[in-house]
């Protein structure tokens, strides 16, 4: 029954729009008792669900099955967790350590042992200290192997630790929420889709993006009749399930979001009680947003007054179990933070921050961290190099570091050394020619991977980590309803001449003299004293792999009347920023109109398919089996002008004459509105070592050229490019 609810969810049941294969849904029985398990938690993408490992007969990892007590995902693996096992038994793996003996980018390596690796990179390290100072070594990192490398590069001297996760994925929301309700939306998100009544989704494509608690969430959400509201050009997955689907003009959702506040307001459908009580700046707010009326969103929007009146209503009817879904990929146009501090708004207006369906209030587990000496204090930051910008961005982005690589006359902080772990910043950062030029301007590139994806081509040296099913990590610790823990430990012994992520940020430690910073043995001994610190031991995780832990106290909702002082500078929830102000922005939201298509153009729109996880799946055999390349979706309006047919391979050619290197086939689809098109990110692999995927399907991220920065956090906004069609191969 459940099983079925979530394939409903994950697949359009549509028949024609059928998305993929049904019948590969979620893989929830449990295998023989023979069968030996071990406990893990997933890394294909960051939800990370917690599972259990199977082995066969002969002892290999098997399949990957969901842990029944894990709130991420309540037992049941998405596709991609299922398809876990092909990372391992991917036949084109990096299997050891490579030295590059040629200019970057040319892929000529030589095999070095591990000893000879962290040998080299030790000395350049050292050298890039004793000449620039030890800050001009960055980490760029997405995953679990972050935590010990960022302890490495913190015990060097440096704090510049970025991850794409801020500056291309989620920052602007965290930004937004935080300066609104003076804390962040956290991952998994703090949203109580289980409860709620009313859910708006703005581009959120949940279904698609299959992050699993979260869909399987909405699915329950749906079967008890919650009203489901979808904003997108496109009829996505989660448009198909809902009572409204707005096809709103790509760009203008702050006109939308806008006018829906002032809706709320003037027909008097805010939470009164609420507001009185936790609100700051609720009469300017109301001056505010005056004009903005749903006449005028309509000229902007496409969509009609008369829908968002009622889709308002429809919201207000629900509160305080409403939710405005925050998004999570939000670096959009370059106005994010002020997009998402219009959501934010909304959701406080309706009462829904605190509130049962609403936002609930997550915690997680205290784990004292393991002994280690004080990190040395760093002379600068990145932020040195950007002074009196980006203040209220929290975490380092890592455009910045890029951006802050390149030499110029206007910064005194350049960056010399970076390492790279689990990210494949050539497809991830905006802009493939400033990171290559950034890249140029390095004394040392270290890539840490599993793959040999493109940023490895750049490397000066290549470390092969084995995969999450052949190692120990960190003790996963997500905050949750519930606070909760879950163990990672090998199924196997790693392939080749792979190994984890902790073992070479302490082998690199020791080759700097600072293996003091790793003084346990193995990791074992350092996780079983964490574990020991909070009441559990690694003997007891590797029986459960996941533990529960209560809440200290009763407070995942506020209470009636309660008092509340928010971490805000007026203590209260600010529907007028003083933060913004201070900083110089615009303290409530202010609609800006932003670029159209050229003529002959489309905008350039891009997301998510539930088999795949950004560009690092394409090559996983599992996956590759349930889709193999991307399609461009095109409007049959458009595909009509351009003599189009299905299926018929194109190049793409965005504003600034930037072709795509690889062919794309069309898919003709009144699913996408006229003035856009759109494709899904993590095709076109252009490294001819990833065998199954080198140019099967187009990339996204070579088009991506215009970059919206956002002024406020400097997030990189990717949707302000243009393409049109070229049908006899350019290259
Ligand atoms: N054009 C475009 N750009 C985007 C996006 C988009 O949709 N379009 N999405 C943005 C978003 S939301 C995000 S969060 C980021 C994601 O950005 P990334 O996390 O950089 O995504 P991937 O391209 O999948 O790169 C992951 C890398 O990690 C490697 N890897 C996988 N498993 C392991 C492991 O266990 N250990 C190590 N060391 N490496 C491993 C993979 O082989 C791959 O090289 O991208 C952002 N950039
Ligand atoms: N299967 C799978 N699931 C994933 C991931 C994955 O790689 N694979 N990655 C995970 C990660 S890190 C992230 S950040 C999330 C990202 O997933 P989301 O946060 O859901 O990402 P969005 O950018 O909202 O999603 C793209 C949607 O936005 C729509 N869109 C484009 N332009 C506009 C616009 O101007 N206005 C509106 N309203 N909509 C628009 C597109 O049509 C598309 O449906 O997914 C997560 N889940
Ligand atoms: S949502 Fe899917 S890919 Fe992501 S961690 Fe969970 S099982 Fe793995
Ligand atoms: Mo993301």
């Amino acid at each position: 029954m459940k099983r079925r609810e979530f394939i409903k969810i994950s697949g359009l049941s549509l028949g024609a729009f059928a998305l993929f294969d049904p019948s590969f849904g979620l893989i929830g029985e449990i295998p023989s008792e023979k069968n030996k398990r071990f406990p893990t938690y997933c890394e294909v993408c960051f939800w990370k669900c917690a599972g259990w490992t199977y082995l066969n007969e002969k002892g290999e990892p098997w399949k990957i099955i969901g842990n029944n007590d894990d709130p991420n995902c309540n037992g049941r693996l998405c596709p991609r967790g299922t398809g876990g096992v092909g990372m391992y038994y991917d036949k084109d793996r990096l299997k050891t350590p490579l030295i590059r003996i040629n200019e970057r980018g040319k892929q000529t390596f030589r095999e070095a042992s591990w000893d000879e690796a962290f040998e080299y990179i030790a000395n350049k390290m050292k050298n890039i200290s004793a000449k620039y100072g030890p800050e001009c070594m960055a980490l760029f990192t997405h995953g679990s192997g972050g935590a010990y490398l960022g302890h490495l590069l913190k015990a060097f001297g440096s704090t510049n630790i970025a991850a794409p996760s801020f500056s291309q994925c989620r920052g602007p929301r965290e930004v937004a929420f935080a300066v609104t309700f003076g804390d962040i939306v956290q991952s998994p998100e703090r949203t109580d889709i289980r409860d709620t009544k009313c859910l708006v989704l703005i581009g959120s494509h949940i279904g698609e993006n299959m992050h699993n608690g979260q869909v399987q969430e909405m699915s329950d959400a749906i079967d008890k009749k919650a009203t489901i509201i979808t904003v997108d050009p496109r009829f996505s997955t989660a448009a198909s399930k809902s009572k409204f689907w707005l096809p709103i003009k790509p760009s203008t959702d702050l006109a939308l979001l806008l006018a829906w506040i002032h809706e709320i307001i003037y027909n008097e459908w805010y939470d009164k009680k609420y507001v009185e009580k936790y609100t700051f700046g609720f009469e300017q707010l109301k001056e505010h947003v005056k004009s903005y009326t749903p006449e005028w969103a309509y000229g902007i929007t496409t969509i009609k007054p008369q829908i968002i009146v009622e889709t308002a209503k429809e919201m207000a009817n629900a509160s305080p179990s409403v939710i405005i879904h925050p998004g999570r990929h939000v670096t959009w146009y370059g106005d994010d933070t002020q997009r998402i501090r219009a959501i934010a708004i909304l959701n406080a207006l309706l009462g829904s921050w605190g509130r049962r369906g609403g936002l609930y209030n997550p915690d997680k587990v205290h784990i004292p961290k393991y002994p280690s000496p004080p990190y040395p204090e760093p002379k600068k930051t990145w932020r040195d190099a950007f002074p009196g910008k980006y203040i209220l961005a929290e975490e380092v982005l890592a455009s910045g570091i890029c951006d802050a690589t390149i030499p110029s006359s206007e910064r005194d902080c350049t960056f010399k050394g970076w390492i790279v772990n689990g990210t494949n910043l050539i497809y991830t950062i905006p802009d493939q020619k400033k990171t290559l030029n950034a890249i140029e301007n390095l004394e040392l590139l270290v890539v840490i991977d599993t793959m040999p994806m493109e940023i490895t081509g750049y490397a000066d040296v290549v470390l092969p980590e084995c995969t999450y099913l052949e190692r120990y990590d960190d003790i996963r610790n997500s905050p949750h309803r519930e606070p909760n823990i879950a163990l990672r430990m090998p199924a196997a012994k790693p392939m080749y001449n792979s190994k984890p992520a902790w073992w070479i940020a302490k082998g690199i430690a020791e080759k700097l003299g600072l293996g003091n910073f790793f003084t346990y043995k193995t990791i074992e001994e350092k996780l079983d004293w964490e574990l020991t610190q909070i009441g559990s031991s690694l003997k007891e995780m590797k029986q459960i792999g996941v533990k529960k832990i209560k809440r200290e106290s009763d407070d995942l909702y506020f209470l009636e009347n309660q008092e509340i002082e928010f971490n805000t500078n007026s203590g209260k929830i600010e529907l007028f920023s003083t933060a913004l102000e201070n900083e110089g922005f615009d303290p409530m939201p202010k609609y800006t109109e932003h670029e159209e298509p050229p003529e002959g153009y489309y905008r350039l729109i891009y997301g998510r398919a539930p088999m795949h996880t950004f560009s690092r799946t394409a090559n996983n055999p599992n996956l590759t089996d349930l889709m193999d390349e991307n399609s461009v979706w095109i409007n049959p309006k458009v595909a009509k002008n351009w003599e189009l047919k299905n299926n018929q391979y194109i190049w793409l050619q965005n504003q600034d004459r930037v072709v795509s290197t690889f062919s794309i086939k069309v898919r003709i689809t009144e699913r996408i509105r006229w003035d856009s098109v759109y494709m899904v990110h993590g095709f076109g692999h252009s490294d001819k070592r990833l065998t199954t995927a080198y140019g099967k399907g187009a990339s996204d991220s070579e088009l991506i050229t215009k970059v919206l920065i956002d002024p406020i956090m400097g997030g990189t906004g990717m949707r302000g490019n243009f393409v049109t069609f070229l049908t006899e191969n350019p290259n």
